[in-house]
């Protein structure tokens, strides 16, 4: 087989669909390997956008096709079939069998653990039936399942059931990605929820009987806080009778919002303490959130297309993280939502998979479902908020529920509501959706007569096919702080429109320090001369918390920087700055131990890389190793105390305060455990009655070459529960030594658990090993080739799931030519292979560019 020519598709190319479908009617007879689907379509001519009766479908063989009741035979290609049509309103119908139990993909119907399921999203439907499978068709559909199963789902109300067959009707006019279906012996953990006009709505969330159904309960109370936020904060409520949550083994993404049926990755809803960390519990509980505000964002409100994407993804990560926010600290969770801005997004905006949040092209959809579109998206909507105020953008939100209703929309619609709202221009914001790459401003400053004068300048750099950017709308929020440590210009909001600009504040009676970006009020890298004590200063006296943490991780990578390339000692500022936080009780102990939190080795790397320098793995993680050794020894006599005061008493529970205190014990645990040998871990572990204490003591075991046994004890407790040994998989290559990482990944594979086919568990693998730095980098390729050789073979069975962990190279131009030829080596042999997918060959072609 050869790789067929990828065709690239453009948004200046969107056409409307030449025909309506009122109404469609799905009959499924559910076999493994010969499910029959029968589809009525009531169609209609689209009298202004004439065109071909072209439907989707991928991987179906037809049985028979009809139109208005007669035979008709279509012209048939891999991608679909097109067929004469009438030109006035008809019935199509048409009979396909596919196979769901050989469906290795995840995308359209499969099998998982012996549940039927689906994944429609993006363009999954076209491999269940012959459909115009783009988000712009929207339809109501009708559902007739017919299967052994106890338990038949679809979207929408049930309207009839009986022994072997159920009946669903969704009122909703939806796109063909929200479409879902679900079969199985499963047990449904359930719940009720009345909305605020009244409404019960009945909940559920099905699993497989057995020791999933204790992994609920946190699931259903986060759906009903959920519904309850939508309610409050955005006026939304839920629109059917019954919302149905189903936890799914074998799942490429997290989670999908089909329109009442989430299909969930389990990992993202199940909990309990004993297996699930303080981190997993919030994950979930945000992961439920987005997937409930989607009914919304996504649902009632679509995209008209997929350039469109992050009108749906972006708005909605935004209001899983002011959820979040509003759960727990505002401060810690939008320091650790900037946090992976500046480490992955910019990372992915620097490189040669660069794409704006609104991209203009793409080769393959799936292979956009990106940090840039997400989380950056997320941020645009930010930015929005700042500019036109907290009223302004409560308006302009109504104003889009009201008006878009039912719609498929664009980013242009939904700019015109604020526009429409506050009479302003957004002309110029709407650059941040069509211009790739992080702006840069670089900021000088000068203080002459009482006035303090900023002047920022900004400039992006060339990305991929965009060599020339436009300045773009900047909020730049600043605060100036006295000599003293006094706050004497509370946080103002600048707005940078043009290229050069300069912002002057007067009647002070000495040069203030700029707390500059505050609350990052812009996802941009901000080009500023300064010094270590100016850090130190930030660190200790900013009122901005996400701005105190900001010094605080930029001194340390200062410190790390002058530890790694000249091999000094590292910065007593540092280390007294960080004592004087930990000491201040009157500090979040969650704040308190994001700022114990340390610069990755990817961003050292991407630092050095940045400054002109060649990253040596190795010397970075010596550096690392060095100061948080170094920081162990200097805050001795503060961590024991600190270990101690953290303890959590009574039974567990996940709120915010306790995983707060459970997060600064244990990072006070980690440096107690640099340097009693592992004696407090190990007591620990032997203690800890949940989750995130025993694996975080275990992996303090493991950071000082311990722990041999208890992660042998691990091993065996929980062989039996899937996600628990995800995490010993990842563990154990994350906590490997350098020089083992590679051998160790490999040896995992042997293990008779690892199943590439489950992406979980994948991951649990060769995520940690993308993540180990030191040991994915090591001088002899052999990470490299390892992961090559994966990739190609998971290709052939998971083309989504291999493109998106291709993303693993993304950064190999930084290092040294060696690695770079061997990277080169293993991409090329990657472009070359027989069949690749249209995914990752994608993907490998824009690393290659
Ligand atoms: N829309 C879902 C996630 C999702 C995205 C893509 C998928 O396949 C390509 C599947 C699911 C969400 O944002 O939660
Ligand atoms: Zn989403």
């Amino acid at each position: 087989m050869t790789n067929a020519a990828p065709q690239t598709i453009y948004l200046k190319d969107y056409r409307p669909f030449g025909y309506h479908i009122d109404a469609v009617h799905l009959t499924f007879k559910l076999a493994p390997t010969a499910t029959r689907v029968i589809a009525r379509m009531q169609v209609r001519p689209n009298a202004d956008y004439p065109g071909a009766f072209f439907l989707h479908g991928q991987e179906l063989t037809l049985i028979w096709a009809k139109i208005d009741g007669v035979p008709v035979t279509p012209d048939v290609t891999a991608e679909g079939l097109t067929c004469d049509a009438p030109d006035a309103p008809f019935v199509w119908e048409a009979e396909v069998e596919i196979s769901p139990d050989t469906n290795t993909a995840l995308e359209g119907l499969y099998t998982s653990n012996g549940m039927y399921c689906t994944q429609c999203e993006a363009e999954g439907f076209r491999k269940i039936t012959y459909y115009p499978d783009r988000p712009d068709v929207m339809s109501v559909f009708t559902v007739r399942i017919e299967g052994d199963f106890p338990v038949l789902l679809s979207n929408g109300n049930p309207v009839g059931q009986d022994e072997g067959w159920a009946e669903w009707h969704d009122p909703w006019p939806k796109p063909a990605y929200l479409f879902a279906l679900v079969a199985g012996d499963l047990v449904n953990h359930p719940g009720t929820f009345t909305t605020k006009s009244g409404k019960d709505v009945e909940l559920n969330i099905w699993v497989r009987p057995g020791p999933d159904e204790a992994k609920c309960a946190f699931g259903m109370e986060a759906l009903k806080r959920s519904m309850t936020w939508d309610e409050n904060v955005y006026g939304r409520e839920y629109d059917l009778d019954i919302f149905n949550i189903v936890a799914v083994d074998d799942f490429n993404m997290g989670a999908m919002e089909n329109k009442g049926l989430n299909v969930f990755n389990s990992s993202c809803v199940l909990a309990s303490p004993e297996t699930s960390t303080d981190a997993n519990f919030e994950r979930i509980d945000a992961i439920i959130a987005h997937e409930y505000f989607h009914n919304w964002t996504g649902n009632r409100i679509t995209c008209r297309d997929w350039f469109q994407l992050c009108l749906k993804e972006g708005l909605t990560v935004f209001r899983d993280q002011q959820y979040t926010g509003d759960q727990g600290s505002h401060a810690v969770k939008r320091i650790e939502d900037a946090s992976l801005m500046r480490s992955a997004q910019f990372q992915e905006d620097a490189g040669p998979l660069a794409h704006p949040v609104r991209p203009a092209s793409f080769v393959e959809i799936n292979n956009f479902y990106t940090i840039t579109v997400y989380e950056k998206g997320a941020e645009l909507i930010g930015m929005l908020k700042r500019l036109v105020g907290d009223a302004a953008y409560a308006q302009a939100l109504d104003l889009y529920f009201e008006r878009h209703d039912g719609d498929a929309a664009t980013i242009e619609d939904w700019l015109a509501v604020f526009e429409d709202v506050t009479g302003r221009d957004l002309g110029q914001f709407k650059r941040w959706y069509e211009q790739a790459g992080t702006p840069r401003v670089a900021v000088s400053d000068d203080f002459t007569n009482g006035t303090y004068s900023l002047t920022l300048r900004q400039h992006t750099r060339p990305t991929p096919g965009q060599p020339d950017k436009a300045p773009l709308v900047i909020p730049f929020a600043v605060g100036l702080i006295a000599p003293s440590g006094a706050e004497v210009v509370p946080t103002q909001l600048l707005e940078l429109t043009e290229e050069e600009q300069t912002f002057t504040f007067g009647g002070l009676s000495e040069k203030p320090v700029p707390s500059l970006l505050r609350d990052f009020s812009a996802p941009v890298i901000l080009e500023r001369d300064t010094t270590n004590a100016e850090r130190a200063f930030l660190m200790a006296n900013d009122t901005d918390p996400y701005n105190r943490w900001q010094a605080g991780d930029a001194l340390a990578s200062a410190v790390l920087m002058d530890m790694i390339t000249e091999d000094a000692a590292p910065d007593a500022a540092y280390l007294d700055g960080l004592a004087a936080i930990l000491r201040d009780d009157s500090l979040d102990p969650a704040f308190r131990a994001v700022m114990l939190d340390l610069p990755s080795e990817d961003e050292l790397a991407r630092d050095i890389a940045e400054t002109g320098g060649v990253p040596d793995p190795m010397a970075i993680y010596h550096g690392l190793e060095a100061l948080r050794v170094a920081r162990a020894q200097h805050l001795q006599d503060i961590s024991p105390r600190i270990y101690a005061d953290m303890q959590v008493a009574g039974p567990y529970s996940p709120d915010a305060k306790s995983a707060g205190k459970r997060r600064l014990a244990n990072s006070a645990l980690s440096m107690i455990t640099r340097l009693d040998g592992g004696v407090a871990a190990a007591r620990q572990f032997e203690a800890a009655d949940n989750m995130t204490n025993k694996i975080s003591a275990l992996a303090q075991l493991m950071n000082i070459g311990k722990g041999e046994a208890q992660s042998a004890a691990f091993r065996a407790d929980w062989k039996a529960d899937r996600l628990v040994t995800d995490k010993w998989f990842g563990l154990t290559v994350a906590r490997a030594a350098p020089e083992d990482a590679v051998g160790t990944a490999a040896r995992l594979t042997d293990e008779p658990d690892f199943d590439m086919g489950n992406p979980n568990r994948f991951r649990s693998v060769f995520g940690a090993l993308a993540n180990h730095h030191a040991g994915f980098h090591d001088a002899s390729g052999a990470g490299y080739r390892l992961m090559g050789d994966w990739l190609g073979k998971l290709d052939a069975k998971n083309p989504q799931a291999a493109a998106r962990m291709s993303t693993a190279f993304e950064t190999w131009r930084r290092y040294d030519p060696d690695r770079q030829a061997i990277v080169r080596e293993v991409l090329e042999a990657l472009a070359g292979q027989d069949g690749l997918s249209r995914d990752t060959s994608e993907m490998v072609g824009r690393m290659l560019a």
